[in-house]
């Protein structure tokens, strides 16, 4: 099935029975001159990464753990969006291979019944006047039904959402199918403006009071969505606006 992807958007499957992190590995092959449309994917992680040094808990034989080769023509302040058309592609891989509806929590995450279901994590190599590659990395807890204790309350899987295990194959298809399409209409503008109201309709945390973690200090606010830049626009009680950058702060 993964196979038979080949040969339109994704232009090459590279898989590893068992590898650090499909980010390290696909970053790797990028510098080695990999073409745009590069999917890396493993059945098992043993150096998961989630964003600033976090980890991505990452079991063999019931997780997907892949990533994407992208060399769009974009500045590196773009490469950021790039998180948002695959929680996208995410989202409507998820809902037409197994029927799940899920949300999605700005920037990075896909999350069913409260919990986190998928994360994202968006890497570039880039210099100020443009990026050399950008690798999109999507983890999703397909069949997993044993988390470790540490996530267990916040985690959760397709097997456990749905009562069954899902093919993992099919999940991957789906979510690059989705993925050519949201990324082709990103393209045409090169920000969020065709795809921003599809987002909004999914995000979780939109019309929401949010808690904003920003270095210079947390504060709350009500999420009106996303702009064109994918920039989450938070109103605070005093009425201002603040429209925050994914790089900059957490929710
Ligand atoms: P994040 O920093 O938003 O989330 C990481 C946090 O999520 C962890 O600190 C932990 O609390 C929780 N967590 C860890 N593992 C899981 C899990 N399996 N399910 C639910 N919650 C978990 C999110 O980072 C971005 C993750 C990207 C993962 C993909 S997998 C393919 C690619 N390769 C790679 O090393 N990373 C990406």
């Amino acid at each position: 099935l993964m196979s038979s992807m080949e040969g339109g958007f994704i232009k090459k499957i590279v898989y590893y029975e068992e590898t650090d992190s499909t980010n390290i590995r696909a970053r790797k092959l990028a510098e080695e001159g990999a073409p745009d449309g590069t999917l890396v994917v493993t059945d098992f992680q043993n150096a998961g990464r989630g964003r600033r040094g976090r980890m991505w808990v990452s079991p063999s034989g019931t997780g997907i753990f892949m990533s994407l080769i992208l060399r769009p023509d974009i500045l590196p302040s773009s490469a950021s969006m790039l998180t948002l058309v695959a929680a996208l592609a995410v989202y409507d891989g998820i809902k037409e291979t197994t029927g799940l509806e899920t949300v999605i929590k700005w920037p990075n995450d896909i999350v069913a019944e409260g919990k986190k279901l998928c994360g994202i994590l968006t890497e570039m190599s880039a210099e100020l006047e443009g990026i050399h590659y950008v690798v999109t990395g999507i983890g999703i807890n397909a069949n997993t039904t044993d988390f470790p204790e540490e996530i267990r309350a916040t985690a959760t899987s397709l097997a456990l959402e749905l009562g069954h295990p899902v093919c993992r194959a099919a999940v991957i298809n789906g979510v690059m199918c989705a993925f050519e399409e949201y990324y082709g209409r990103y393209r045409e503008t090169l920000d969020m403006s065709l795809l921003k109201e599809l987002y909004n309709q999914k995000l979780v945390n939109a019309e929401r009071e949010v808690k904003v973690l920003a270095p210079g200090g947390d504060y709350t606010g009500i999420s009106h969505g996303i702009n064109d830049a994918g920039e989450l626009i938070v109103e605070l009680p005093d009425g201002s606006i603040r429209e925050i950058n994914s790089g900059e702060v957490s929710v």
